[in-house]
């Protein structure tokens, strides 16, 4: 890999309606994508922290500052040996505490960067053994059980194969009461809770039981694995962790401890695809079944995804779903669905490559950061 720098580009994409989760509610997604730039290709990574720290502790504007300060020194040595390779700089890396969403997008942009160059789809270097995944979608909190069944109605219509609605206290058992009455036992549903709850909340949670849910994700908070090995007990709906897993090691540690039967897995809260695809590994080792999670990605975070839940033990749908689910306009080709799926894409690296007139366009700031 022949590395000249990296641009640091962000970008503001308008969602399609406001999606409103536990902590907060989002209008348009505020998004970090770092390009590397090589001698004959270049290649893109998408940080998927969000611009405040209300999922997990990275923000934006503080992964931008950790990349420039902290990170782009480790590529600079590594490029100044001949010795830069993403393995290699993942290793390099991990000398710098956290931040696993900023070191993510820089992995990400050179994975896809050297295997452009060599010709290599990301599916087919990650070990996918599908053309296509089906996909899921999450679905916000609404202002009521009308609107709800409404939005359920039309995601069902345009072929989503499982929906997972978010919940929050006040917003949990009626919802879910709803959408099984309306739609029926066949559909599949799961709840997403983003640490709302605690564990004195145990006996309410349970009155989800009947409702035959694939998984309750993440009620309690990201540290509190415990909390999730004791609730596991007491309630008979699967437990799911996303927040809580951050590394291959936390995976197994949380599996260990009982705290999750099923793994929510996203590249940028555990430091990139290497480390997504240990997870992967250690939790089809323990027999766990994975699913892959989504950030609101745009086409370049969402084409990785789709070629990550192409491995052997993403056996559950994942929030793969299509550009449209969030965006009017992506800032690639449009992920799409199609029998309720969606097709992992082929070409070298992502397979897709961003409109650079439309992300001029939505451009609110770039810096280049050249190799010393
Ligand atoms: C989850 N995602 O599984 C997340 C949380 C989430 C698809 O439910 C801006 C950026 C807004 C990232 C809202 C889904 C977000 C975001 C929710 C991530 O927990
Ligand atoms: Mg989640």
């Amino acid at each position: 890999m022949n590395l000249r720098g990296l641009e640091l580009r962000r970008i503001a994409l308008p969602l399609v309606s406001p999606f409103r989760t536990s902590f907060g509610t989002e209008t348009a997604r505020d998004v970090l994508l770092v390009r590397a730039v090589g001698e004959a290709a270049e290649g893109w990574g998408e940080c998927v922290a969000m611009s405040e720290p209300l999922y997990s502790s990275e923000h934006v504007d503080g992964a931008a500052e950790v990349i420039r300060r902290f990170l782009l020194p480790e590529v600079a040595a590594l490029a100044k040996s001949g010795e830069l390779t993403v393995p290699r700089l993942e290793a390099a890396l991990g000398r710098i505490k956290g931040h696993p969403m900023a070191k993510a997008a820089v992995l990400t942009a050179l994975l896809d960067l050297s295997l452009r160059e060599s010709g290599t789809s990301f599916g087919a270097y990650l070990g996918a053994v599908r053309p296509t995944v089906p996909a899921g979608v999450s679905v916000g909190i609404m202002s009521s059980i009308p609107a709800l069944l409404d939005a359920v109605e039309g995601y069902q219509a345009q072929g989503y194969v499982r929906i997972k609605l978010k919940i929050e206290p006040g917003w949990d058992v009626d919802a879910v009461r709803a959408v099984r009455e309306r739609f029926g036992d066949d559909l599949l549903l799961q709840v997403d809770a983003n640490t709302a709850y605690t564990l004195a909340d145990a006996r309410h949670l349970a009155r989800l039981d009947p409702f035959d849910l694939l998984l309750i994700e993440q009620p309690l908070p990201e540290d509190d694995l415990r909390g999730h090995a004791a609730l596991a007990r007491l309630i008979r709906t699967p437990v799911c962790l996303d927040e809580s897993i951050t590394s291959a090691r936390a995976a197994a540690d949380a599996i260990a401890l009982g705290a999750t039967s099923v793994v929510n897995v996203k590249p940028g809260r555990v430091g990139g695809y290497l480390e997504a695809r240990r997870v992967h590994d250690v939790c089809a080792a323990n027999g766990v079944p994975v699913w892959c999670g989504g950030m609101l990605e745009t086409g370049l975070g969402r084409a990785a995804n789709v070629a990550l839940a192409a491995l052997p033990n993403f056996t559950l749908p994942g929030d793969t779903s299509a550009s449209d689910r969030y965006f009017a306009r992506d800032i690639t080709e449009p992920f799409v669905l199609d029998g309720g799926h969606v097709a992992v894409p082929t070409g070298p690296g992502l397979g897709v490559t961003p409109d650079a007139d439309y992300l001029a366009e939505i451009t609110t700031g770039t810096e280049w950061l050249a190799l010393p």
